[in-house]
């Protein structure tokens, strides 16, 4: 009877500026693959993003290869295909290296030149056979054209790719694939990519999403619900949670209270929180008075801390001052939609609508495939900053205020501010 383990997203390496999350990131894995050697499985297998980054930090490397060497001395094998996050088109990943060295074996045995997918043998007779995730879902052309030799006997797929049917509602639409384009003949979908846990049946066969083993972005967090991976034995999924903190989430609407009025009840709050090793504060809403700068965030996050018992993040990005005057417009475009609305608002005054318009262009440049995050913030803030440095003859009021801003904080308010979808 053969028993597998089933991880995915694990994301090693996220929370790159957060010490803490990213320490309880790695706890969370660390402790998944004790977990597989104490129940004794026969191989593991990881449907991608193993790590955060196709290059990540090398003490993460160093504590990955650590935790792996432990489970492959143990005789557990290591399955693995590439996830949208660590699969590097320009060069190779981590991932090679680590198959190199014989750590794990990826399962992606894919010939280019006639879209043929061939299968790997695990000593218990099980044959994987695996496709890799990509950036924006560039895989879905291999799924069009592939030609697979379904394995006879027992087979997993392993896949890293949303399937339409089983998406939850806040992820987009485009680019989901169909689950008809799994192809049939399998005892186990192993899919990766979907940060929560969901399962399914296509004919006999369980598709399965263990979810994140802890999460990689504040929105992962943000969510309530388990964390964790499969044991399937005798092809049935168990889900096992993980648990390596406490989080708490706390939100507060700040609709009807000025400023100094959320301040004092902010802190209020704070004095009888007594919960949580990690605190998600969200404050948000429309100030009756004042504006979000009049609040001290840093003396409420000190007292939200108990003296370093609590690590705190503080989500503000949808507080609001007192609405001036909101814009209305209709159209169906987006660049329209930016056009009409620097029309209507207006600039602060040297700013044109051009300069306003070409910076928005900037500041919503995608992130490349295989760019990190840190290269993806610098290069949209040396393409922005070059801009703004072609105008720096005229008055630059807002401009300065930004770098001042970025000065002090450093780029961890982008950080905080990024809360667009699983997988940025
Ligand atoms: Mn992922």
């Amino acid at each position: 009877m053969v028993k597998f383990a089933h991880l995915a997203d694990c994301h090693l390496g996220a929370f790159g500026r957060k010490p803490v999350l990213r320490e309880y990131n790695i706890k969370a894995f660390e402790k998944a693959m004790n977990i597989c050697t104490a129940k004794k499985v026969d191989f593991i297998i990881i449907a991608g993003d193993l790590f955060h980054n196709p290059l990540p930090d090398m003490d993460i490397v160093n504590r990955a290869v650590k935790i792996m060497m432990e489970v492959k001395n143990q005789g557990i094998f290591i399955y693995s295909v590439y996830g949208s996050h660590d699969y590097n088109l320009a060069s190779a990943s981590l991932i090679d290296v680590l198959e190199s060295a014989e750590l794990f074996k990826n399962v992606v045995k894919y010939l280019e030149s006639d879209n043929r997918l061939t299968t790997v043998k695990d000593s218990s007779g099980v044959s994987i056979t695996g496709l890799s995730g990509r950036k924006n879902r560039l895989e879905k052309g291999y799924y069009e054209q592939l030609d697979i030799d379904v394995p006879d006997g027992r087979g997993i797929f392993v896949f890293h790719s949303p399937i339409a049917e089983m998406k939850p509602t806040d992820i987009p639409e485009k680019n989901v694939l169909p689950m008809s384009f799994l192809p049939d003949g399998y005892d186990y979908y192993a899919g990766g990519h979907i940060h929560r846990p969901l399962i399914n049946k296509k004919d006999g066969g369980f598709v399965v999403y263990p979810g994140a083993t802890f999460g990689s972005s504040y929105t992962d967090l943000e969510r309530e619900q388990q964390r964790g991976f499969y044991i399937v034995e005798d092809w049935q999924p168990e889900y096992v949670p993980l648990e390596v903190c406490d989080i708490a989430r706390i939100a507060f609407s700040v609709d009807g209270y000025t400023s100094s009025e959320v301040e004092d009840l902010l802190i209020d709050k704070a004095e009888e929180c007594r919960e949580g090793d990690v605190i998600l504060l969200k404050v948000h809403g429309e100030l009756l008075e004042g504006s979000p700068e009049d609040i001290d965030f840093s003396r409420i996050i000190k007292l939200f801390e108990r003296e370093g018992d609590a690590t705190v993040f503080l989500n503000k990005n949808s507080l609001e001052r007192v609405t001036v005057d909101k814009v209305k417009v209709q159209e169906d475009k987006e660049d329209e939609v930016e056009k009409r609305v620097l029309e209507e608002y207006g600039t602060p005054e040297g700013i044109s609508n051009e300069f306003a318009s070409e910076l928005l262009q900037i500041l919503k440049g995608d992130k490349k495939e295989g760019e990190t995050s840190i290269d993806y913030e610098n290069r949209i803030w040396n393409e922005a900053c070059t801009l703004i440095e072609e105008i720096k003859e005229l008055p630059q009021k807002s401009s300065r205020e930004k770098e001042k801003k970025r000065d002090t904080n450093g780029p961890q308010q982008i950080t905080l501010g990024d809360y667009t979808g699983v997988d940025k």
